[in-house]
């Protein structure tokens, strides 16, 4: 019985480790896909239009506005990019005027965030490093007892 229960508990173990390996492991990966998702012409950077549709894929009712809720349940639910701390982080990151919803009003701050070079174009090393840089740091420490879906 004790037996049992140990190797339950091992096999629980090393599943979540598993599934944390392919986590990390797939991060930039994720970061490629979505990414070749909006280059829609293929020319290995993106336009300030394209960069917006990434975050259009999050507008879940097509309202042209990007709800907190709309964002955690596609970043954790829909795509599994990540946990609900972390897509709470990036949410207050990408909400760049602070009014609690992400629209086209904070796309000039964030595709200035992504253009390092200032050339008017997101290229792929360009999306990776800040992309990277925001997985790195995702925001203040969030208290996940205070994120409400729907
Ligand atoms: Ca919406
Ligand atoms: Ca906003
Ligand atoms: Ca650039």
């Amino acid at each position: 019985m004790v037996f049992c229960f140990m190797h339950i508990s091992l096999s629980f173990f090393l599943l979540e480790a598993d599934l944390y390996k392919l986590q990390k492991r797939d991060e930039g990966e994720r970061a490629v896909l979505l990414f070749d998702k909006v280059d829609v012409d293929h020319t290995d950077h993106l336009t300030y239009n394209e960069l917006e549709a990434i975050f259009g894929l999050f507008d879940a009712n097509n309202d042209s506005t990007v709800t907190q809720a709309e964002f955690l349940s596609d970043w954790t639910d829909v795509y599994k990019i990540g946990g609900p701390g972390e897509a709470q982080g990036l949410f207050q990151r990408a909400d760049t005027n602070g009014d609690g919803v992400i629209t086209k009003d904070d796309m000039p701050a964030i595709f200035k965030y992504f253009d390092m070079d200032g050339d008017h174009y997101v290229d792929l090393n360009e999306f990776l490093t800040q992309w990277g840089q925001l997985m790195l740091f995702p925001s203040r420490p969030v208290d996940i007892g205070t994120v409400h879906l729907g």
